[in-house]
């Protein structure tokens, strides 16, 4: 790694991203490095925003969102991300975050994917850490492994590696489809169970882990191959197929993980109700019940009017396709 000179404080932006092959599952606790490689689109809605400044010698790490103490068990995975930055640049100084989700924070929208993403980028410069772009999607997967992708904008394959240097994330460059998301905001309330532990109990004990992961591979080259031939049709059903099987996945955990609820099933018959009338829309499914819609970019407007009118009472998003993370100055 190069040492530069520490910047002392730096602002990042970065913004959340919604895999289209999941990453569910990891080979590596510490490491994250993940059972299967997946393929994201970074989202142009719901940035983070996060500032880290050096603190005097011998004060503590402390982390700030939207200017209050961070709760204690996210604030720890901070604190523990910032050390490791620190090793890398050589220094044991302490570090001021201060954090802000334009979007929900922990309600399967991504916000961990912004959220650390945002914290690498202002922390590397901060400290005078001077990355590649795969660099920084490598420190961004420690801290979380979404977060990886969004160190790029548009679409987004993480390549699951074997080990710390293998494991990263780079654009895809050849892509040649333009697709939005139309996001339903089902439930902007926090998951009843984090995805890291979700994760965790489906590799232990679902007996459909195993088949989730070997089918990867193959999904993830025909999503490739349709991406490049810019076949929507295509990558839409890939994507919702990929979606209902990771949760199929979950489902088989045991005891059993289901973030999915009433609200979200009626979304899903919704948009494949638009299907059925000519309007081509595909849905994918987080860690929580919120559904994304996804459409080509021009066909967005007229997705979201016929969500909201099948499914009165639930909030829609357009978001585009968005850019990968930036650091400002001070
Ligand atoms: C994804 N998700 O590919 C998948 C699909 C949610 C469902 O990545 O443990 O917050 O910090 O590496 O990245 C959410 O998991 O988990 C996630 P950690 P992360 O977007």
């Amino acid at each position: 790694h190069q040492h530069g000179h520490p910047a002392v404080r730096a602002t990042a932006v970065a913004f959340p991203n919604i895999a289209l092959i999941k990453y569910w599952g990891k080979r590596d606790e510490a490491l994250i490095i993940p059972q299967t490689s997946s393929l994201s689109l970074t989202l142009a809605v719901y940035p983070t925003t996060t500032t880290v400044t050096l603190a005097a010698d011998g004060e503590q790490h402390q982390v700030l969102q939207d200017g209050a103490p961070m709760p204690q068990a996210a604030s720890v995975k901070v604190a523990r991300f910032l050390d490791h930055v620190g090793q890398l640049a050589g220094s044991s100084r302490g570090a001021c975050v201060e954090t802000s989700n334009a979007g929900p924070t922990g309600a399967g929208l991504a916000s961990s994917a912004s959220g650390f993403a945002a914290l690498a980028a202002a922390a590397a410069a901060a400290y005078g850490l001077d990355l590649s772009s795969r660099d920084l999607s490598r420190l961004a997967r420690r801290g979380s492994g979404s977060a990886s992708r969004s160190i790029f904008g548009g679409f987004a394959v993480w390549n699951a590696g074997t080990d710390d240097l293998s494991s990263y994330a780079e654009p895809v460059s050849d892509a040649h489809v333009d697709a939005a998301m139309v996001l339903g905001i089902v439930n902007a309330g926090a998951k009843p169970i984090s995805s890291r532990d979700a994760m965790r109990r489906t590799v232990e004990t679902s007996p459909y882990n195993a088949p989730w992961v070997e089918t990867n591979p193959t999904e993830l080259a025909l999503m490739r191959d349709a991406l490049r031939r810019g076949d929507f049709t295509e990558v839409g059903e890939i994507s919702e197929r990929n979606a209902l099987r990771m949760h199929a996945a979950m489902l088989g955990a045991v005891p059993p993980v289901r973030y999915l609820t009433a609200g979200s099933m009626a979304l899903l018959d919704a948009v494949a109700e638009l299907r059925r009338g000519g309007l081509e829309a595909y849905a994918t499914m987080d860690a929580g019940p919120n559904v994304k819609t996804l459409c080509r970019s021009a066909d967005a407007p007229a997705v979201r009017a016929a969500l909201a009118a099948a499914a009165p009472g639930i909030e829609f998003v357009i978001a585009e396709s968005g850019p990968g993370v930036a650091v400002s100055g001070p």
